[in-house]
């Protein structure tokens, strides 16, 4: 995508941020899980987890997202008390921080008590895998200033995978994301404070997720930010036979092909290497001649 059809993506208004999407953001995964796929239990100490997020903010990150409840397929609720008791301290230390540096906090849930604590607390995004479906979800983002991330998911993660099924995975994602977006729109959400993503691996085949990720720029032309989740995930995982802590390669070449069909912002464990490689990229696609 060329730089100056990136600049006319805008900014997107979150919280006490404004954020410019001239160029491909980053936003590094902090999950405070015992249970996530790929980093779950490493971060559960409340010291791991602030140097791992101070890391990602020297590392170049754009955005933290900070996740209580791991989405995996086959994963178990989270009750709402332990959610916020693993979301809100961290929330709350990391926000001068994150402040002093220009850098929006996201807090990754689908819970409306969590929502709120979190917008309280300093966050300034919200990244809901359920797009706000849950009752009252809508109503704690609206009245803020925060932005969305809504995502598109098929069923629940403990079986998401048993309803894998499309006629025509990105038209019905584009659909359901553009109704998500237009119901948000309808409660008082601006369109500026409004990103989507497809949901990659939430209800989808290695087939499903590589369709999407081939027609990307067919949920971009919706005219929302759109967010993209494919690091380390088990796609990477079966087409490079690698396993979880040896995909970064493998996920960065995803977040490439992703940045390069318009995606505005990538949702990465290895920030470091990510901001690397789009550097490299940026720097190709900007050349004069
Ligand atoms: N993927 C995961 C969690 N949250 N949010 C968005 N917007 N997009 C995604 O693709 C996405 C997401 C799952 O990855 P991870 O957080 O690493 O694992 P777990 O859910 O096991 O904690």
């Amino acid at each position: 995508m060329l730089p100056e059809v990136r600049a006319m993506q805008g900014n997107l208004r979150c919280g006490r941020f404004s954020l410019p999407l001239d160029r491909p953001r980053v936003m590094g995964v902090l999950n405070v899980t015992p249970d996530s796929f790929s980093d779950g239990g490493r971060f559960l100490d409340r010291g791991s987890a602030l140097e791992h997020a101070c890391r990602m903010l020297s590392d170049g990150a754009d955005i933290i997202d900070i996740g209580g409840e791991s989405t995996r397929p086959g994963a178990a609720p989270t009750s709402e008390t332990d959610e916020l008791d693993r979301v809100i301290p961290l929330v709350e230390a990391l926000r001068d921080e994150c402040d002093a540096r220009g850098v929006p906090l996201s807090v990754d849930t689908r819970k409306p008590a969590v929502m709120r604590a979190a917008i309280a607390a300093g966050a300034s995004l919200i990244n809901d895998v359920g797009a706000l479906i849950a009752p009252g979800a809508i109503d704690a983002i609206a009245p803020s200033e925060v932005a969305v991330c809504l995502m598109h998911m098929r069923g629940e993660p403990a079986t998401m995978q048993q309803v894998a099924n499309y006629n025509d995975v990105v038209g019905e994602v584009k659909a359901f994301l553009a109704g998500r977006a237009a119901v948000c729109e309808a409660a008082g959400i601006a369109r500026d404070r409004i990103v989507v993503d497809p949901g990659f691996g939430f209800g989808k085949t290695v087939g499903h997720n590589l369709a999407l990720l081939r027609w990307l720029a067919e949920i971009v032309a919706l005219g929302y930010p759109v967010a993209v989740g494919l690091s380390r995930k088990s796609t990477i995982g079966a087409l490079t036979g690698r396993e979880v802590g040896e995909r970064t390669a493998g996920s960065i070449a995803a977040a490439l092909s992703a940045v390069a069909r318009g995606a505005a912002i990538v949702r990465v464990h290895d920030v470091r290497e990510t901001v690397d490689a789009l550097e490299v990229w940026r720097a190709v696609e900007g050349a004069n001649r």
